[in-house]
This record gives structure tokens, C-alpha cells and sequence, in this order.
């Protein structure tokens, strides 16, 4: 069975367990990080260097860096749905998957940790309007590409929706002034609709 050492509320843990329980993989969960601890201990670091989560053990083979987790779990356990088959469709998700931790997360990580996990009084107004803008504009590249499609790379989620569809449930979710971008929108119901997205990914923001 797949081991995932990482707490639920993390949302690069929540790409892996999303994705597992589209595959309707069976996982044992570990609680790791924030309040848990244990990614600073010997036997975490001997695994993950790096002391975040999540962690993947897969018998004897352990990966990190979640994106990474989420291609290989598609690749191993997934169908030509979710690791498509097809060379350009494949290279599109995996562009997707590296768009969204090389431009979105960091704007998205300002407004999660202002706005949920700093108390009123010790917000910073001008971050959180500059992290707003940033992710605003870079959530309307995705609203302009989703004009076409269902989902990142075709009618059908794959693994390119992964990391980006973790992310958009805080985007929608945090008080925020949000442009329209109808085309996001309707992205992020379809999601809704899909029961391991609600079982991982819509808990609350904490
Ligand atoms: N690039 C890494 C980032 C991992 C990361 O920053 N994880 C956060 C949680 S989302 C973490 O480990 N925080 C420390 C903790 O939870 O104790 C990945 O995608 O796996």
C-alpha cells in the first residue's frame, strides 16, 4: 500500500490524496507537519531532505516534491486519462503542473498565510493586494485557456489539472475580490462535482 507522510490541510498533500482517490488508491496517510511535527527528525530528513511534506513511500521507494509525486503515481497507478498517453497531451500537463508551482504558488501562499493563518491585526494590507493582483492576473491566463476546454489538456481531468485545481479551491474560497473569469469558474464546479476532490481538497482553510 502507498504511504503519504503529510497533514491533510497542506495542499501539496492534498495533489497526492486527490489524485490517489481518483485512482481509488489505497493510502496510509501519515500526519506529519504544522502542529504534528516529525518532518525534523532523523527518520523524516533521511527520507526528505528538504523536512516538508509531503513524502511518498511506495514499498522501498520514496520520492518527494509533490508534483513529482503526482506524475509518478499517474504514471505507475493511473490510466491514459490521468498520465495521457499521447506525447503532446502528456508534455501539456506536465507544462500546467510546472506553471502552477513556478508562478502561481507563491502569490497563493501570501494570501493563504495572511489571510488564514495571521491574525487581522497582523495582516499586511499591501502583500496581500499585491499577492491579489498577481494571482488575478495568472488565474485569467488559465480563464483565458479553459475558453476551449473542460478541463487543462482536454474533455477529461488529468494530471496537469492536479496541482492548479488544489490551488483553485483557495482562490474561491478565501474573502477576497476575485475578477470574473467565467471559464475558471465553470472549471472549478466540475471539480466540485468529483467526490475525491471534495474529500481531499474542500476542507477547511486552517
Ligand atoms: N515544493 C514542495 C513544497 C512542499 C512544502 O512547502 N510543504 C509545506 C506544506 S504545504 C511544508 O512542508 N510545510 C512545513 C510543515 O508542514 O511543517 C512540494 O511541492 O512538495
Amino acid at each position: 500500500m502507498l504511504k503519504v507522510l503529510g497533514r491533510p490541510n497542506s495542499v501539496n498533500v492534498q495533489k497526492v490524496m486527490w489524485l490517489c482517490g481518483e485512482l481509488g488508491l489505497e493510502v496510509d496517510r501519515v500526519d506529519v507537519g504544522g502542529p504534528f511535527g516529525g518532518n525534523d527528525q532523523p527518520g523524516y530528513l533521511a527520507r526528505n531532505p528538504t523536512g516538508l511534506i509531503p513524502t511518498l513511500e511506495d514499498g522501498d521507494f520514496v520520492l518527494w516534491e509533490s508534483n513529482t509525486i503526482v506524475r509518478y503515481i499517474a504514471e505507475a497507478y493511473g490510466d491514459d486519462q490521468w498520465f495521457p498517453a499521447d506525447r503532446g497531451r502528456r508534455a501539456h500537463a506536465s507544462q500546467w503542473m510546472d506553471w502552477y508551482i513556478a508562478s502561481v504558488h507563491a502569490p497563493m501562499t501570501v494570501l493563504f498565510r495572511q489571510l488564514i493563518r495571521t491574525s487581522p491585526e497582523d495582516q499586511d494590507a499591501g502583500a496581500i493586494e499585491k499577492a491579489r493582483r498577481q494571482a488575478a492576473n495568472l488565474w485569467g491566463i488559465l480563464d483565458g485557456h479553459l475558453a476551449g476546454q473542460d478541463y487543462l489538456t482536454g474533455d477529461q481531468p488529468a494530471m496537469g489539472d492536479i496541482p492548479a485545481g488544489a490551488a483553485v479551491y483557495r482562490w474561491f474560497t478565501m474573502d477576497i475580490d476575485r475578477p470574473e473569469a467565467p471559464n475558471l469558474r465553470a472549471w472549478y464546479n466540475r471539480l466540485n462535482a468529483r467526490p475525491p476532490y471534495r474529500e481531499h481538497v474542500m476542507l477547511p482553510l486552517t
